[in-house]
């Protein structure tokens, strides 16, 4: 806490040894009326998820597991734009403290490293009758694992910060750095919109221009990668032309 230079982010912070997941545990804080800017952070969760109730691996002290919870005065349809917010706030925190390696946005919710991801991303909502009660934003930074420490299935598609940089990286700084980040850029998000944080993530982003697989509830096609909206959607252009405009889905880049 004596590292953050955050207003309002951390002020209130619920540190834990092990949880199921820091979202399971935001949900309640929120409900029970936690304040704009808790954070809840866990050495180890037994239960991490990713999106779809898919499983996170969130081994003990190699990584940063953490929730904030946000109330943010913006209708619920302006929510899932915070995932990309978060992304550009992880990019910019990582890349102050990283020389070597070069962590990129892919849409929408990881940050890769040489391809690799070493950070995924989750919004929840809690929303009554079109008001966000709150959002809980979870991230997941695989900071100091070895490949042995991931499960096999992993191994090539995760990573962590000390595999790409070669050195521990400081998880307490890398939290006060992250969540001052996130501060300013969710707090740019809803007082101006997502049009400057959209340049950031497009500047950041190894998702535009790139031929992509796409896979949503409905059908998987190959395109190519041609921008976001302001809504956070991605733009797809099919080879007969066609763009298709991406609310939700798995990308793979090919
Ligand atoms: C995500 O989901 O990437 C969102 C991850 C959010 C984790 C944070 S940790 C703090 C907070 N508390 C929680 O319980 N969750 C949040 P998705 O895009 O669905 O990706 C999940 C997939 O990533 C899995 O199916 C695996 O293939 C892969 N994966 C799992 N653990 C990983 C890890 N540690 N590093 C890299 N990839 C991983």
């Amino acid at each position: 806490k004596a590292e953050l230079q955050t207003e309002q982010f951390g002020q209130d912070i619920y540190y834990y040894d092990v949880v199921d997941s820091t979202q399971n545990i935001a949900h309640r804080l929120a409900q029970d009326g936690a304040k704009h800017g808790t954070v809840v952070i866990s050495e180890e969760q037994t239960a991490g998820k990713g999106r779809l109730m898919r499983p996170w691996e969130s081994t003990r002290q190699k990584g940063i597991w953490l929730t904030v919870i946000l109330r943010p005065d913006v209708p619920p349809h302006r929510a899932p734009q915070f995932t990309l917010v978060t992304a550009v706030a992880v990019v910019q925190a990582l890349q102050e403290l990283l020389v070597q390696a070069k962590p990129q946005i892919k849409w929408p919710n990881d940050v890769l490293i040489n391809g690799k991801k070493c950070t995924g991303i989750l919004t929840e909502m809690q929303a009554e009758s079109d008001v966000i009660q709150a959002l809980l934003i979870g991230i997941g930074i695989n900071v100091s694992q070895s490949e042995a420490d991931f499960p096999k299935e992993l191994q090539s598609i995760a990573t962590s910060l000390k595999l790409e940089e070669g050195i521990d990286i400081d998880r307490s700084k890398l939290i006060a750095t992250l969540l001052h980040k996130l501060e300013i850029y969710t707090a740019l998000y809803v007082t101006d919109g997502f049009d400057q944080i959209r340049k950031l993530w497009e500047a950041n982003s190894c998702t535009i221009g790139q031929r992509l697989e796409v896979t949503t509830a409905r059908e998987t096609f190959i395109g190519e990668a041609i921008g976001i909206t302001n809504d956070g959607v991605l733009r797809v252009q099919k080879d007969d032309g066609e763009v298709k405009e991406i609310y939700t889905a798995d990308i793979k880049i090919l």
